[in-house]
């Protein structure tokens, strides 16, 4: 039991207190070493307003709802480690938002018969499997992550047929389907919230978070992800529902076990009609059971407040391998867990714990003190550190998820380098680190085509309701609409959601019809031309996904870093005892030398045509050994 007595040097012992400490020191900017010396491992709990009560105002308060926190994994067992093979663990996952990937039938919307034609696309590429973002009826409040219905196809995408003729057609090439699944919340459109609504002593009631204001107040301060607060009042119950997103996403109420029947029965249909595994959306967030105010420290901190109430609910494990062993059983799961640290994926994922088969962290994805919306150039060296933990030690027991784009992110090379002249580069560089990395590899459509950031031009040409709110709230609090703009075109996640760029004909040759959101700009990277051209972004991505299919020490091999304090470059073998391999790569836009390894070594991939005596702006080059034997000097 942790109190306000217990000495730091003990709370390292308690998993969830390890991670908020080393994110905390992370958020101070300072070294994660600070937590093991000796003073430090000696401050009692109490003690620690005084020294770090100057910078940081009100600590007090967040450290009792901390103690809570921990408190709920005191005493948990050490985790086996595990390294059994199964199939998600050597899937490349490619992830297909079907509303701009390919349109079947030019109406100007992506949909499932143009998934279908361009199967032999992902094919020849590689991929192993589909991860759709989700194609159930919905009224598209955020496209398709607010659903109405998840027994039926939304219009727009298809029908029923089609889903089950994309099924077998994946199943025929030897590939999988990963459906999204969206459970924390429902559509305000779905007939349990309609219910909920006009029945609140009905089947349905209580299906969603109702609570009474505090006066004219929502009944706590908590935020919404899609700005302003989390609470909409309905003024037939004269109450309020909890929505994390938007006020068309109302929270389903996870406590009452009739939910949690209902989720394992949608699992169950789409199980029944072959579907191999599931993405499950925001599923951190689904235990609620304490709806206190949230500390308005940690809210500035985090940026939203009330989160500490909810990433990581008191029966978040128990939920977990209830659905696990209901329902999901062997099909793989991958839980999108955004704010958990690694210990908690550790409890979360590991094989013996029976509850989700990998998540997604995003530590990687910012550089430390910056968000999406902070205009910066994003140093790779964060992301070497993070992929460093991920795939050492913690995948010993854990399995990673390894990615560094989605539907919610701007693309990773304008992040890292807007330069044109270093796309190329950068784009075949993260194929490398990705396709060489302990983990399962998730890529994102257009990303194997080098896709950059889009110059949107004004509010007109986005769509995404986040950027939408957030532009409007942003001018409400009296930012100019000049500098709200400037803030919403950095992170908008509208930049991975234009229109998958097949040609460079009319409309990317995505339709024949006006697309539903624009497409980028025009530039030499698409599907038709790239696989033309032996030096592609594409045959990179083709290339590097082959060499991972034939050998297995590139997925279950161990990760061992090369002089991994050494900045700018990143360096690791991966072995499995039957094979090893070297990866070189220079992190930075300069020439630099990197450690010399002695053994001798095959060159079977490089981003470049020709090798010098360093390394070359963001070279990253792949060798085969021959000697077992090795020793750097
Ligand atoms: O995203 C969850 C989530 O945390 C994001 O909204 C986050 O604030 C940001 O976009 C991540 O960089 C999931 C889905 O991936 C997203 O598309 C949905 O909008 C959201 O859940 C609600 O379902
Ligand atoms: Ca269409």
């Amino acid at each position: 039991m942790i109190t306000r007595e217990t000495k730091v040097g003990d709370l390292l012992k308690n998993p969830i207190a390890r991670d908020v400490l080393a994110q905390m020191v992370q958020y101070a900017g300072v070294k994660e070493s600070v937590l093991i010396n000796p003073f430090t491992k000696g401050l009692k709990l109490s003690a620690i307003p005084k020294f770090a009560g100057k910078a940081v105002p009100n600590i007090d308060s967040v450290i009792d709802s901390m103690i809570d926190l921990f408190n709920q994994e005191d005493g948990t067992k050490p985790l086996q480690p595990s390294n059994t093979a199964y199939w998600w663990k050597e899937a490349i996952v490619y992830q297909i938002y079907p509303r701009s990937f390919k349109d079947g039938n030019n109406d100007g919307i992506g949909d499932l018969r143009g998934i279908i034609e361009k199967l032999d696309y992902l094919h020849e590429l590689g991929v192993t499997a589909l991860w759709l973002s989700p194609i159930f009826d919905s009224p598209n409040d955020d496209n398709g992550y607010d659903v109405r219905d998840y027994r039926a196809i939304m219009t727009e995408f298809g029908t029923m047929k089609d889903a089950q003729e994309l099924i077998s057609e994946l199943h025929k090439r030897d590939m999988r389907i990963i459906l999204d699944i969206v459970v924390n919340h429902t559509s305000d459109e779905h007939e349990w919230f309609i219910d909920s609504v006009k029945n609140p002593s009905g089947k349905h009631g209580d299906y969603y978070i109702w609570r009474r204001g505090k006066g004219v107040l929502p009944p706590n301060n908590w935020n919404s992800f899609f700005s302003g607060p989390a609470w909409e009042k309905v003024d037939e119950r004269d109450e309020y529902y909890l929505h994390l997103f938007s006020k068309k996403q109302p929270d389903l109420n996870w406590e009452n076990p009739a939910v949690r029947d209902d989720v394992c029965g949608i699992i169950d249909f789409w199980r029944e009609k072959g579907v191999d595994g599931f993405r499950l959306d925001v599923i951190n967030y689904i235990s609620k059971t304490s709806l206190e105010d949230g500390s308005e420290l940690l809210g500035k901190l985090l940026q939203f407040t009330g989160i500490e109430h909810y990433f990581y609910g008191n029966r978040l494990h128990e939920y977990l391998h209830e659905l696990r062993t209901r329902a999901f059983k062997d099909a793989f799961t991958v839980g999108e867990t955004p704010g958990t640290g690694l210990e908690m994926n550790k409890l979360l994922t590991a094989d013996e714990r029976e509850e989700l088969n990998t998540v997604f962290s995003f530590d990687h994805l910012e550089n430390l003190g910056k968000n999406r919306f902070d205009n910066y150039r994003y140093n790779l060296n964060h992301l070497k550190r993070c992929f460093g933990k991920l795939e050492g030690a913690y995948a010993d027991v854990a399995w990673p998820s390894i990615f560094v784009e989605n539907h919610d992110n701007p693309r990773m090379v304008s992040k890292i380098d807007p330069r044109e002249e270093y796309r190329d580069f950068i784009a075949k560089l993260l194929a490398v680190v990705l396709l060489t990395a302990r983990g399962t590899v998730f890529l994102y459509q257009g990303q194997e085509l080098g896709a950059a950031n889009v110059d949107f031009q004004d509010l007109s040409e986005l769509r995404d309701i986040e950027s939408l709110n957030k532009y409007e709230s942003l001018t409400e609090s009296g930012v100019s609409s000049e500098a709200a703009w400037k803030t919403v075109l950095c992170g908008t996640r509208d930049h991975a959601r234009t229109p998958m760029q097949w040609t460079n004909g009319t409309y990317a040759g995505f339709s024949e019809h006006e697309p539903w959101i624009r497409v980028g700009d025009k530039d030499n990277y698409n599907a038709e031309g790239e696989m033309q051209e032996e030096t592609s972004v594409w045959h990179a991505y083709q290339t590097l996904i082959a060499l991972r299919k034939a050998h297995p020490a590139l997925v279950y091999g161990k990760f061992e870093p090369v002089e991994a304090n050494k900045d700018d470059v990143f360096c690791y073998f991966r072995d499995d005892g039957d094979e090893r391999f070297y990866i070189e790569i220079n992190l930075c836009a300069r020439n630099i030398s990197q450690p010399r390894v002695k053994c001798k070594m095959e060159l079977i991939y490089s981003n470049y045509m020709a090798q010098g005596d360093g390394l070359q702006p963001y070279e990253a080059n792949v060798y085969r050994i021959d000697a077992p034997v090795f020793e750097t000097v």
